[in-house]
């Protein structure tokens, strides 16, 4: 279904039925089909269960710490992920071979669920690492990514505005150098973040089950739409995250579409949450770690650092996006990996 433009285009939009084409306003009115992710009913009540942590209920990180050898448990690691607190670290990889690093990587991860493109080229292992880019500057041109810089990463989740609203269900970084300092580890558990937002701002929580327009920052396969719209949580049985508010922030000045105060201040409230103290699990990522994370359920960042001076020596993780339920019901569902 297609249509043509017209005023009142807004009163057109929200008269259509979800998942229809349809159409809106792309700098002077060009069209695309819209791309919609599901909405669900608020969940209510409070989250609990090992999902539901807080940093001070681990007593170190030997209690994520798993060891890389022959009898690797993997099922534990998938209980963790998906059952459990959502992330683990896999430690002992072998990384003096940058190519034998990879195919391990590739080999443990694989058992956990399927790669996924990370980018409209098709790469299933994305260099994260400090490239010099400019978001300021250069945003808006494929492949500038906060990834590609040494800035620090506020809370977010991966492939939030990817490919067809699809996202990965567990993110994979392994270590091949580390920085010189900083590039810091944190994460939080979305079920506590959801459980203070219900207790101290319930009106917040149901703007965050709503949808954002997503920019998807020109990382487009041909024909699709470059945002995304989509809620911050679902509930479908279980809670399910994304965030990365800076694409929000970004997606009026693709759509013309203003955010308001009743828009973004449920954003920035989640943000201030994530930052209170005691919440974070934080750790540092040794080389030939691999942090595994339930990209659903975890929020995760990194401080900001700074890398030896010699090229060679950059700080240097090499991420993975991993499909590991197949299509998930409702709207989430992740898209495999196409080269
Ligand atoms: O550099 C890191 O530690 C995390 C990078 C990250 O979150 C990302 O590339 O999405
Ligand atoms: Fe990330």
């Amino acid at each position: 279904m297609s249509f043509g433009l017209c005023t009142g285009l807004e009163t057109l939009r929200d008269s259509l039925p979800d998942k229809a084409v349809r159409t809106t306003r792309l700098a002077g009115l060009l069209r695309w089909p819209l791309m919609r992710i599901e909405t669900t009913p608020v969940f209510r009540s409070l989250l609990t269960g090992p999902g539901a942590w807080q940093a001070a209920d681990f007593p170190g990180p030997q209690d994520w710490t798993y060891r890389l050898s022959p009898d690797l448990d993997v099922e534990a690691i998938r209980r963790d992920l998906f059952e459990g607190r959502g992330f683990v670290v896999i430690q002992g990889v072998p990384v003096g071979d940058e190519e034998q690093a990879r195919r391990v990587y590739l080999e443990v991860a694989g058992r956990l669920g399927t790669p996924m493109a990370q980018n409209a080229r098709g790469d299933l292992l994305y260099s994260v690492r400090n490239e010099g880019q400019s978001i300021e500057k250069q945003y808006g041109t494929v492949g500038v990514r906060f990834s590609k810089t040494n800035l620090g990463l506020d809370y977010h989740t991966d492939a939030g505005p990817m490919f067809g609203g699809g996202t990965a269900d567990i993110v994979g970084l392994l270590c091949l150098q580390e920085a010189r300092s900083g590039g810091l580890s944190a994460l939080v558990s979305a079920q506590t973040v959801h459980n203070i937002i219900l207790e101290e701002r319930p009106d917040y929580l149901e703007r965050l089950y709503q949808r954002y327009y997503w920019d998807r920052r020109a990382e487009l396969r041909p024909g699709e739409s470059p945002v995304l719209e989509a809620p911050v949580f679902t509930y479908n049985g279980s809670l399910a995250v994304r965030h990365f508010p800076f694409y929000i922030h970004k997606a009026p000045e693709v759509t013309g579409i203003r955010l308001t105060e009743a828009d973004t201040a449920p954003l920035a409230f989640l943000d201030e949450v994530m930052a209170r103290e005691g919440l974070a699990a934080m750790f540092a990522m040794d080389r030939g770690d691999i942090q595994l994370v339930n990209n659903r359920a975890i929020l995760h960042s990194r401080t900001s650092y700074e890398d030896w001076p010699e090229p060679e020596r950059r700080r240097h993780l090499l991420r993975l996006w991993l499909n590991a339920r197949g299509p998930a019901p409702g709207s989430n569902s992740p898209i495999p990996a196409s080269r």
